[in-house]
């Protein structure tokens, strides 16, 4: 097992990755920015090492001060978190070359995901099933139009380099797809430095299903069931849970399925995430695949009672895994709390928070990094806590969120709070009713 480890991030999955070291006996090395002097994650850590100015490129994006720190204090692993460098190949690649763990699959698996055309590929070839497209790159308007005809409109235009929504752009009819091309391109050449698009049938009103697996370096890979992460604005999820309301014993079967078959076919090693979008007929397709650990990775801890900071830091050990897939035996569910103001178009809000409560009791978990008197900077994600809780049924799950919600203060600062209060008292929400559009109608005016 690993002597030292350093956490290259911050915020609340520095401080949860610290814990779960403490509890394996694995000495801890924090990593912070002059903005996070006053960090709790520098504060648990058996050692901390400042590494830059507030500005991520200078400090936690920077691998020339991440190594020097790894050298400093001799660490002889690493673990990225989620964001950051979590899915950067070159730093995976630098740390297998210094020879410290990069705790997270091989380089070439995060290039191989990282390209969403090769990974649809990959995933084609291992037999999972995939959004109907153009498979492969688009030449130019023409054979693109030639697919969209053959698929049927109206398609979705996707960036290669892209992932989690950016550069996307539907199309609704031949006549608009030469212009929508050539915007698609542009913008993922600004945005990622490849111009690389592909275009695929545009399902509508998809959900957002993903599979937690795991894998170990025999080439064992396991599931451990879905989270429901329909609930987004602007790409960014508000709100997951397990078991998803959608799901069925069936679906779970097949899902859970060609998430093994996805990691099997690329000996995948570590945590990860098989992204699904799933149609009103439950037909499913894949989407992309994450390689890290994943900010919602506690509704699945919740509902399957495991650790997976602990799961993942074993398999990156070289500790295989022991027994099968895992099915919910609770509902979890997550709200983030963000300091942003869902009221003014959701404006981040940072600056000091002058009272903070956390909610607490039975079925009720906080994983935060913030305390009264803390300062949120304005440099980095808005998320200041997650706030998970557990009951044996959904209708209960939320009945307890309700009142783990009224029971949260947070003073100072702006947050998603009463967002979430009045997210729990829609109907069509407590009715499992919702897709990935749902926020799009969702009435905001206070009554
Ligand atoms: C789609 C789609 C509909 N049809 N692909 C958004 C994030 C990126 N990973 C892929 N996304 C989508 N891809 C096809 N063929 C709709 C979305 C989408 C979405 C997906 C998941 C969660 C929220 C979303 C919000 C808008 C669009």
């Amino acid at each position: 097992m690993f002597g030292k480890i350093l956490i290259a991030n911050r915020g609340e999955i520095a401080l949860r990755i610290i814990r779960t070291c403490k509890e394996m006996g694995i000495k801890t090395v924090a990593v912070y920015s002059t903005a996070d002097r006053d960090s709790l994650h520098v504060r648990f850590a058996d050692e901390a090492v400042c590494i830059g100015p507030p500005s991520s490129t200078e400090s936690y994006l920077s691998i020339p001060k991440i190594m020097a720190a790894v050298e400093i204090t001799n660490a002889d692993a690493v673990h990225p978190g989620y964001g950051f460098l979590a899915e950067n190949a070159d730093f995976a690649e630098v740390c297998q070359e210094y020879g410290v763990k990069f705790i997270g699959p091989a380089p070439e698996m995060i290039r191989k995901m990282g390209d969403k055309v090769t990974a649809k590929d990959t995933m084609i070839k291992a037999g999972v099933p995939v959004v109907p497209g153009t498979g492969g790159l688009v030449k130019d308007a023409k054979s693109a139009i030639v697919v969209a005809k053959e698929i049927g409109f109206p398609v979705i235009i996707k960036a290669t380099a892209g992932g989690g929504g950016k550069g996307m752009r539907i199309v609704e009819r031949a006549e608009d797809m030469k212009e929508n091309l050539e915007l698609a391109q542009k913008e993922a050449k600004a945005s990622f430095g490849n111009d690389g698009i592909y275009v695929e049938k545009f399902i509508e009103e998809p959900r957002h299903i993903e599979i937690q697996i795991i894998g170990d370096q025999s080439g064992k890979v396991i599931h451990l069931s879905e989270r429901d992460c329909s609930i987004q604005r602007r790409h960014q999820k508000l709100v997951e849970e397990s078991p998803s309301p959608f799901m069925t014993d069936e679906l779970r079967e097949r899902m859970g399925a060609a998430a093994i078959k996805a990691g099997e076919c690329i000996k995948y090693e570590g945590v990860g995430t098989v992204e699904f979008l799933v149609d009103k007929n439950r037909d499913f397709y894949f989407m992309e695949m994450n390689t890290r650990i994943q900010v919602e990775h506690c509704v699945t801890e919740e509902v399957i009672d495991h650790d997976l900071i602990k799961e993942q830091i074993k398999v990156a050990a070289g500790i295989n895994i022991e027994g099968g897939n895992r099915i919910p035996m609770m509902h979890a569910m997550e709200v983030r709390i963000n300091a942003e103001d869902p009221f003014n178009d959701w404006r981040p809000s940072p600056g000091k928070i002058n009272s903070f409560h956390s909610a607490k009791g039975h079925g009720v978990r906080v994983d935060t990094h913030v305390y009264a008197g803390y300062s949120v900077p304005p440099y980095y994600d808005s998320m200041i806590a997650k706030l998970i809780c557990r009951a044996q049924t959904r209708e209960e799950c939320i009945t307890k969120m309700q009142r783990a919600l009224d029971e949260f203060i947070i003073e100072g600062i702006k947050t998603t709070i009463p967002f979430h209060k009045m997210l729990m008292k829609d109907e069509d929400f407590r009715a499992g009713n919702f897709h990935t559009g749902f926020l799009n109608t969702f009435d905001l005016t206070e009554k």
